[in-house]
């Protein structure tokens, strides 16, 4: 956090960080998968570890001096393995997209099928997309949410699978706000014989937290992001059974990656030890309040939401009804003016182009980091609203900038009296 000494030797990007240190204490993020990490994940973040070679795993290594580094990715191993009760955890996927690339390539040839559910109903590019490497190496088919519920319809996932017989069956979302029920996809899966993916990149803190069901025993491979709901260091970590260890661990490591970023391990094993600590669950808990209460905020203020209302850490917001001439990506751009950061996203049956939008995706994990609670969320849907309503209205946009500039002050980022409440202690 003490960019001074960057300053002495490159003053743009130190001020380049320091401006962003602003930005995210000046302004509400609402993006729903970023948090903000503790300072201790931080600080393993920024160690000496980024200095280390470390192929291989722990006790196996391609080089010498590995002795540290080998507590360092065993406890992460352990410790995910006790948050998310699974037998065999690797830890070293530089993100969630390589964590998925390493599936792929432990299970599949070029050509085989992959199917899943389409970006723009809430899917993600790593699931296979023409613009990806998935789209490139393997033949893609989707699966779609009901249009008028915006829901997952299982009987229809099952007649797809049946159907495109694919060779894995990629679950878990971006976008969507719904419990999901891996058994039935799993069920489907079973059918045709193939693999089953479950990434749960933006509800791995839920499922930890056990206030959504896990996948873990059901599908063969659970993959996440670290840095989303879980609030550890930045990347990307595989679950499966002992079955299947061996082939993702080969497929990670010589298959796809290189030498292990220590740093962003040491930031998930600190990271995950947070989470074990019984505080991390009333957190969670705390982040699925916060998204149920902006929902309703929202609805009550003539919002349309998709599946009408969530589950989760996140709201998806379909301006068609209500805002026809207003798109996600104007929506964003107004309400990033004020203050309050979130992002456009394509919504079921979307007629507009990604880069524009019908919808936008608010999440709650952020600013429940930051310590908001109910009545502060009521307050952020009513600004919201206000600016929706109004998005070229200057005195509009100056009551509302005046909100957040009162909240963001309250509840101060980084701030030290903040970090004891909201980061418990590393356990003895
Ligand atoms: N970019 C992430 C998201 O916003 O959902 C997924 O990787």
């Amino acid at each position: 956090m003490d960019s001074s000494r960057i300053h002495e030797v490159d003053p743009e990007v130190a001020t380049a960080i320091e401006r962003e240190r602003e930005r995210q204490h000046a302004s509400l993020q609402l993006i729903a998968s970023e948090n903000h990490v503790s300072p201790a994940v931080m600080a393993a973040q920024g160690s000496v570890l980024t200095n280390k070679y470390a192929e291989g795993y722990p006790r196996r290594r391609y080089y010498a001096g590995c002795e540290a580094v080998d507590v360092i990715e065993q406890r992460a191993i352990d410790r995910a393995r006790a948050l998310w009760g699974a037998d065999h955890v690797n830890v070293q996927p530089h993100s969630g997209t390589q964590a998925n690339m390493a599936v792929y390539h432990a299970t599949l040839e070029p050509g085989d099928r992959i199917l899943s559910l389409s970006l723009e109903h809430g899917g993600h590019l790593s699931h296979g997309h023409r613009v990806n490497f998935t789209g490139k190496l393997y033949d893609i088919e989707h699966y779609h949410l009901d249009e008028s519920s915006g829901r997952l319809d299982y009987d229809a996932i099952y007649e797809c699978v049946l159907q495109t017989e694919p060779d894995i069956v990629v679950s878990g979302f971006s976008a969507y706000p719904r419990i999901i029920d891996w058994e039935a996809i799993q069920t489907a899966a079973d059918e045709v014989g193939a693999y089953h993916l479950a990434d749960i990149a933006h509800i791995s803190g839920l499922v930890a937290a056990g206030v959504h069901p896990s996948p873990v025993g059901i599908t063969d491979f659970v993959t996440a992001s670290t840095h989303k709901t879980i609030r550890a260091g930045r990347g990307g970590i595989i679950m499966c059974d002992e079955t299947h260890a061996e082939m993702i661990d080969a497929a990670v490591f010589p298959g796809g990656q290189g030498g292990p970023l220590m740093h962003n391990i040491a930031g998930k094993a600190v990271g995950f030890a947070e989470a074990l600590e019984p505080a991390f669950a009333t957190y969670i808990e705390q982040v699925v309040s916060n998204a149920k209460t902006l929902a309703s905020t929202l609805m009550d203020g003539g919002l349309s939401l998709v599946t009408g209302g969530t589950d989760t850490h996140l709201v998806l917001v379909d301006l068609t009804e209500s805002h026809p001439e207003l798109t996600g990506q104007e929506a964003e751009e107004a309400l990033e003016s004020v203050g309050i950061v979130l992002n456009k996203n394509t919504i079921p049956g979307e007629q507009r182009s990604p880069f524009v939008t019908s919808g936008i995706r608010i999440g709650t994990p952020a600013v429940t980091s930051r310590g908001l609670t109910e009545p502060e969320i009521d307050t952020i849907g009513e600004c919201i609203l206000a600016v929706l309503d109004a998005p070229d209205d200057e005195h509009v946009a100056d009551s509302v900038r005046s909100r957040v500039d009162e909240l963001v002050q309250a509840y101060p980022l980084y701030d030290d009296s903040t970090e004891a409440t909201l980061w418990p202690s590393l356990p003895e």
